[in-house]
C-alpha cells in the first residue's frame, strides 16, 4: 500500500494507489485490485491477461504529463487513475464492488498495437486494452470517459448482457456512453468536469455527443424501425439522446462551460431531473429488468419500472423518464 505521484496526460498532477515491491513500486492498486500493464505494442487480438509487463518504478513518481509521451508510464498514470475512478463511481454510487461485483480487479493494458486509435473491454481476459491514438490528432485512449465506457461493457456483460447487435447493441453502447460520462461528473476533475461529449479529450473535439447525436454525421437522434440496422455506436444515439433529455431537458443550456442544444423528435418540451437520478434509474433498469434481447421499447418499460421502484409511479422522475422516451420517438 503506497501513494504514488502521477504526472498524468489528461488530469494534471494526481496521486495514484500503488504497491511497494522489491526495489520500488508497481502499478497494482492495493485496495481495488486492478493492475496496469504495458502491452508492448502487441495487438489487442493477441493479448491475454498474462501478456505484457506490469509497470514498476523506483521512486513512485510516474509519467511526464505529456500527450504522445516518450515516457511509457504517462499513459499508465491516466489508465491506472481512471480505472480507480470508475471502480469508485460504481462502488460509492451503487455499492457495486468491481465489474462483476465480486471485488476482483481487472487488468488494464496501455500501448496496445501500433497507432491503434481505440480501446476495448474483453470479458475473456477480464481486461481493458487501450491504444496510443492515431499519433497525429488523437493521443492515448486513456481519458476518463473512455475508460469508464470500456469498463461498463464488463458491467453490462455481467448483468443484462445486452446482445451486441441490433437495438440491444445500441442499448449496450448507450449504457457505456452514459456511465462513462457519469464517471466524469463523479470525478469532477478540475481540468475535465463532467460533460455530455464522449471521448472529447482523446478524440478532440469529441467522438459522440448526447444532446444531438446526429451532429457526428452517423448517429440517430430518434427511434425508427430501421435504427437497429445502424452500427451499434450509432443506434446508441437514441439512448444517449434520451439520457440527455431526461437529465437536462430539451432546448439550449450550458453545463460546466459547455453549450448544448437538444431537440425533441415530437415537438415536445422536456424538463430534466438531473443526471444522477437518471443514472440511478438506468442502473436499476440494467441490473434488474433488462435482458440480452431488450430493445428500445423494452428499455422504456425497464426504465419506467425502475423509476417506479425508486421514486414512485406518480413521481416527477417517472413522468420525466416517460416524456424523454416519447421525445425520442420510443413509445
Ligand atoms: N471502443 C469500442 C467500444 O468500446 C471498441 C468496440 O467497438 N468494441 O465500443
Ligand atoms: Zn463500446
Ligand atoms: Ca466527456
Amino acid at each position: 500500500q503506497a501513494t504514488g505521484t502521477g504526472h498524468s496526460e489528461y488530469t494534471g498532477d494526481i496521486t495514484i494507489d500503488t504497491t511497494a515491491v522489491t526495489g520500488g513500486f508497481s502499478l497494482k492498486d492495493p485496495t481495488r485490485g486492478h493492475i496496469t500493464k504495458d502491452a508492448n505494442n502487441v495487438a489487442a487480438s493477441s493479448l491475454n491477461a498474462n501478456s505484457g509487463t506490469l509497470f514498476t518504478d523506483t521512486d513512485n513518481v510516474w509519467g511526464d504529463g505529456k500527450k504522445f509521451s516518450t515516457d511509457r508510464a504517462t499513459a499508465a498514470v491516466d489508465a491506472h487513475a481512471n480505472t480507480a475512478w470508475t471502480y469508485d463511481y460504481y462502488k460509492n454510487t451503487f455499492n457495486r464492488s468491481g465489474i462483476k461485483n465480486d471485488g476482483k480487479g481487472a487488468t488494464v493494458f496501455v500501448h496496445v498495437g501500433t497507432n491503434w486509435d481505440n480501446a476495448q473491454w474483453s470479458d475473456s481476459c477480464f481486461c481493458m486494452m487501450t491504444g496510443d491514438g492515431d499519433g497525429v490528432t488523437d493521443p492515448e485512449q486513456v481519458d476518463l470517459d473512455t475508460m469508464g465506457h470500456e469498463m461498463t461493457h464488463g458491467v453490462t456483460s455481467a448483468t443484462a448482457n445486452l446482445r451486441y447487435s441490433g437495438e440491444s447493441g445500441g442499448l449496450n453502447e448507450a449504457t457505456s456512453d452514459i456511465f462513462g460520462t457519469m464517471v466524469e461528473f463523479y470525478a469532477n476533475n478540475a481540468v475535465d468536469k463532467g460533460d455530455y461529449l464522449f471521448s472529447d479529450q482523446s478524440t478532440p473535439p469529441w467522438l459522440r455527443r448526447f444532446d444531438k447525436p446526429s451532429l457526428d454525421g452517423r448517429s440517430a437522434d430518434c427511434w425508427s424501425r430501421k435504427v437497429g440496422q445502424l452500427d451499434v455506436h450509432n443506434s446508441s444515439g437514441v439512448g444517449n439522446h434520451w439520457f440527455f433529455l431526461a437529465s437536462e431537458g430539451s432546448g439550449a443550456r450550458t453545463v460546466n462551460g459547455v453549450s448544448y442544444n437538444s431537440p425533441t423528435c415530437n415537438g415536445s418540451t422536456v424538463t430534466g431531473i438531473g443526471n444522477q437520478k437518471v443514472a440511478n434509474i438506468w442502473y436499476r433498469a440494467l441490473t434488474v429488468y433488462m435482458t440480452s434481447t431488450t430493445d428500445y421499447k423494452g428499455a422504456r418499460a425497464a426504465s419506467l419500472n425502475a423509476a417506479k421502484d425508486l421514486y414512485g409511479a406518480t413521481s416527477t422522475e417517472y413522468k420525466a423518464v416517460a416524456a424523454a422516451w416519447s421525445a425520442v420517438s420510443v413509445s
